[in-house]
């Protein structure tokens, strides 16, 4: 039980004062009136991003699903021999490319297996080869679960590994692969992959490399609350030292063709205050997305109001929550994502993948450019 009160959190949430993991414990209980938890996360939101909600347009390619690792709570992954295998061609990747740039994508998202067969060069060529063909298009591309793969692979530095993608044209790292990072959890849905400490000094190499990351949580299984304030105070501390962490996602776990799927998904109210806690907890990270692919529409619009500064993209080709049951659509119009944006009183504001801001050509919306760096005030 903490000992922390609603008066005093309020208080040093007034101030700007730092909460600490006992405060994130009285947030997270369910007799802390959710709406008040809400309306504080209101506060800090407001202050470091204003009226603004910001998205992308964005899709993502999944290379090939075939994964050494089996992480209990994936539903994407496949063996090497099953029949839902899939690698895809340098042909297939450069059309991806090209329907993005097309599709007037700012942003392609590239996550994927980590393939018994294939080499080192072949991940750092997909970077190249899109690179080279769409020089505008920002790769945000290979989680510290990869990276961690690819030293496996060629006994290369973390940092060496990261200046080979930098100069095959890497622009930044999204946050998966984090899951829980205390070792109670960890162990028992991960064991096999890149533990906590390798997580963090990828993502420390990359910040001093100028590479800027995202981080996430995957909530709604078997961690408890102290797994999740633990989680995002660790993160807190890594950005008091390396600084280059742009957006906190939590990621609602979906169980369906998982190796967890006896547990439910969580509910809508343990969505909100989880969005409400990262935004109070992480009061050094500027953005705090709510990726409505795995919320649902309707509770990524409310998230707006309890913490949120971001709906992330239009998300064209998602797999991994859509192997896992998310009935969302496969794609959202800008449109669409705006009107939605609107809806809840916010300012819908496109932004690129490291927040500037995005200006289309009204007459041919495909084509843009970049203008100023969005603020925030931390
Ligand atoms: O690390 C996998 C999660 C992550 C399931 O950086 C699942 O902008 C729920 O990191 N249910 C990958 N979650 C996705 C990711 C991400 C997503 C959106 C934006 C960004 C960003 C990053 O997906 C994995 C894992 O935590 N995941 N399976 C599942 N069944």
């Amino acid at each position: 039980m903490s000992s922390s009160t609603l008066a005093d959190i309020r208080k040093k949430v007034e101030n700007g004062d730092r909460l600490s993991l006992d405060d994130g414990l009285f947030l997270y209980q369910d007799d802390t009136p959710l709406q008040e938890v809400g309306e504080l996360a209101n506060i800090v939101r407001e202050r470091v991003n204003g009226n603004v909600a910001y998205y992308n347009i964005n899709t993502h390619l999944n290379p090939t699903n075939v994964c050494v690792y089996r992480c209990n709570f994936c539903a994407f992954r496949a063996d090497l021999r099953s029949e839902r295998g899939y690698v895809m061609s340098d042909e297939q990747i450069l059309q991806r490319g090209a329907e993005a740039v097309a599709n007037g994508c700012t942003e392609m998202h590239i996550v994927g297996g980590l393939h018994h067969k294939k080499d080192y060069d072949w991940y750092v060529d997909i970077v190249r080869i899109l690179h080279e063909a769409h020089p505008t298009l920002h790769l945000k591309a290979w989680t510290g679960v990869e990276i961690n793969w690819f030293e496996h692979l060629t006994k290369k530095s973390v940092r060496e590994i990261l200046e080979d993608l930098q100069e095959a044209g890497l622009g930044s790292m999204p946050g998966g692969g984090a899951e829980i990072f205390h070792p109670e959890v960890r162990d028992q849905i991960c064991e096999h992959k890149a533990d906590t400490g390798k997580w963090f000094e990828i993502h420390g190499t990359a910040h001093e490399l100028g590479i800027k990351t995202n981080a996430t949580m995957l909530y709604g299984h078997i961690e408890n609350a102290f797994h999740r304030v633990d989680h995002l105070i660790r993160l807190r501390e890594q950005q008091d030292k390396s600084g280059g962490f742009q957006t906190f996602i939590p990621l609602a776990f979906h169980p369906e063709n998982t190796g967890l799927d006896h547990l439910k998904k969580p509910s809508a109210v343990m969505d909100l205050r989880t969005m409400a806690v990262s935004r109070l907890m992480l009061d050094n990270f500027p953005h705090i997305k709510a990726y409505w692919i795995m919320l649902g529409i309707g509770t990524a619009q409310t998230a707006l109001a309890y913490g949120a500064d971001d709906l992330d993209g239009t998300v064209r080709h998602e797999l991994i929550y859509h192997d896992a049951g998310a009935t969302t659509p496969e794609e959202l119009t800008v449109d669409q994502l705006k009107g939605l944006i609107r809806e809840t009183g916010r300012e819908p504001v496109e932004r690129d993948t490291v927040y500037n801001e995005v200006i289309r050509d009204v007459d041919n919306p495909a084509e843009w450019k970049i203008g100023d760096a969005l603020t925030v005030s931390l």
